[in-house]
């Protein structure tokens, strides 16, 4: 006992490659790089760089893509550019799926297409992305298991709808089960967990027969529109309540879904978050935790049709570090992008354990305009975004979904 008091703090690391911001899927694509330059701004603005270690993250290698994806898949997305497209699409005819029913957009091979109306366009510079937002979700697993960082961001990652052989609803290489996959080399449980907007089906998938890996994925879901006579389900339209892994395998009850219908609220969306996922890490005791934070589930997002502000998406993040176990924090989702800015701004803050000024830097932002005027938010960091969506969601609904939870859990002890 020398008296000497160590900082009671995390180690946080950030691993990011600004070469991302290059990326275009079209003019009106809604995926926009647009979102990450400004999560830069806003992070740097606030000098939480400081508290950090930063990393420019490294393109991930095809090997390393090839240790959960199809060997033909990765070749053709190591190929493919809008100029090689045609004569690509014909080595691998074979592979081309069904079109969405009543949609236009042709596809090609694994899902890709030509058509910038398409959900997974081949654009200028696409491998260039794909390679470093999986580059940085690696890296970001390594200091972790390096034993460098207690939490590793990246929030260029987070493409939770890719499947092993076929690119899907803007996700076209799955770096998440990519970074799951490392990290059981080193732990013997990994919990993931998702709060897009949309079902992380395709994490869900890769690991449906595993009981090493428990996903748990909170959405919206259901019929989109009632009135419309075309009943499409919400994207990508699995991820019912019942669905809890492969139950032919060890993997059964190793799945949760928590589907949800529009205009949830902050208050029962952590109700459901918290009641659940605590229960989860009780009978799971994951040795490692990935969080997908998609900002697509806050009130006016571009896609989304949730209602939550800032400050609850990140109570998210705060409850899940308690958990005190490594912990990778990935992006996803996110339209609206100066929110997808201030979300992502405020939870680095959260793992840090920085208290952030509500008024933005604005006179170190580089483009302070995205966040000003009434409509963007007034230069505030914790706009209020509740209200967009008609609030659908009961209480007996809440507690169903929660029921079933802790029911399936019960199948769960270690
Ligand atoms: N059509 N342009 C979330 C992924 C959501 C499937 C309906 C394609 C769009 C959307 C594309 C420019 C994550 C579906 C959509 C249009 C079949 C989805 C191009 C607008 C546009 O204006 C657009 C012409 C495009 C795509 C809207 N696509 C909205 N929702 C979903 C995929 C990804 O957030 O979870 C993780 C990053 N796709 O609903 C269709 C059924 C294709
Ligand atoms: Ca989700
Ligand atoms: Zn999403």
């Amino acid at each position: 006992e020398n008296g000497i008091e160590r900082p009671q703090g995390y180690n946080v690391s950030y691993h990011y490659n600004r070469r991302v911001e290059n990326m275009h899927f079209g003019r009106t694509h809604p995926m926009k790089p647009w979102r990450l330059t400004l999560t830069k701004h806003l992070v740097m603005g606030y000098g939480l760089q400081f508290a950090m270690d930063n990393y420019d993250a490294l393109p991930a290698t095809k090997e390393t893509v090839a240790a959960f994806h199809d060997e033909d898949y990765v070749d053709f997305l190591s190929k493919v550019s809008p100029q090689t497209f045609q004569e690509l699409s014909l080595i691998y005819e074979d592979r081309t799926p069904q079109s969405y029913p009543g949609d236009m957009v042709k596809l090609g091979p694994f899902n890709l297409s030509p058509s910038p109306g398409a959900d997974c366009p081949v654009f200028d510079g696409m491998q260039e992305y794909l390679f470093l937002y999986t580059g940085a979700t690696m890296e970001a697993v390594s200091a972790l298991t390096n034993h460098q960082s207690d939490i590793a961001i990246n929030w260029s990652g987070g493409l939770h709808h890719a499947h092993k052989s076929e690119a899907s609803g803007f996700c076209y290489i799955n770096d998440i089960v990519l970074g799951i996959l490392e990290l059981l080399r080193c732990h013997q449980r990994v919990l993931y967990i998702d709060i897009d907007v949309h079902h992380g089906d395709g994490v869900e998938e890769a690991f449906a027969s595993s009981d090493r890996v428990m996903t748990l994925s909170f959405h919206r879901y259901g019929i989109i529109d009632e009135d419309s006579k075309e009943k499409h389900l919400f994207f990508p339209g699995t991820g019912a309540l019942n669905s809890n892994g492969n139950e032919n395998s060890i993997g059964n009850h190793f799945a949760l879904n928590v589907p949800i219908p529009k205009g949830i609220d902050d208050e029962q969306f952590l109700y459901l978050f918290e009641m659940i996922t605590g229960r989860t890490l009780e009978h799971f005791r994951p040795q490692a935790i990935v969080l997908q934070c998609g900002a697509d589930s806050l009130g006016g997002d571009r896609l989304g049709q949730f209602n939550l502000n800032i400050r609850a998406h990140g109570e998210c993040l705060a409850f899940v570090k308690k958990a005190g176990v490594p912990l990778l924090i990935l992006g996803g989702g996110g339209y609206t992008a100066r929110n997808v800015a201030r979300a992502w701004t405020h939870e680095t803050a959260l793992a840090v354990g920085a208290t952030l000024n509500e008024e933005l830097p604005m006179h170190i932002v580089p483009r302070p305009q995205a966040f000003m005027g009434k409509d963007h938010g007034d230069g505030k960091l914790y706009p209020e975004l509740a209200g967009f969506h008609k609030n659908n969601v009961t209480q007996k609904e809440l507690d169903l979904l929660v029921e079933h939870c802790h029911e399936e859990l019960r199948y769960i002890q270690h």
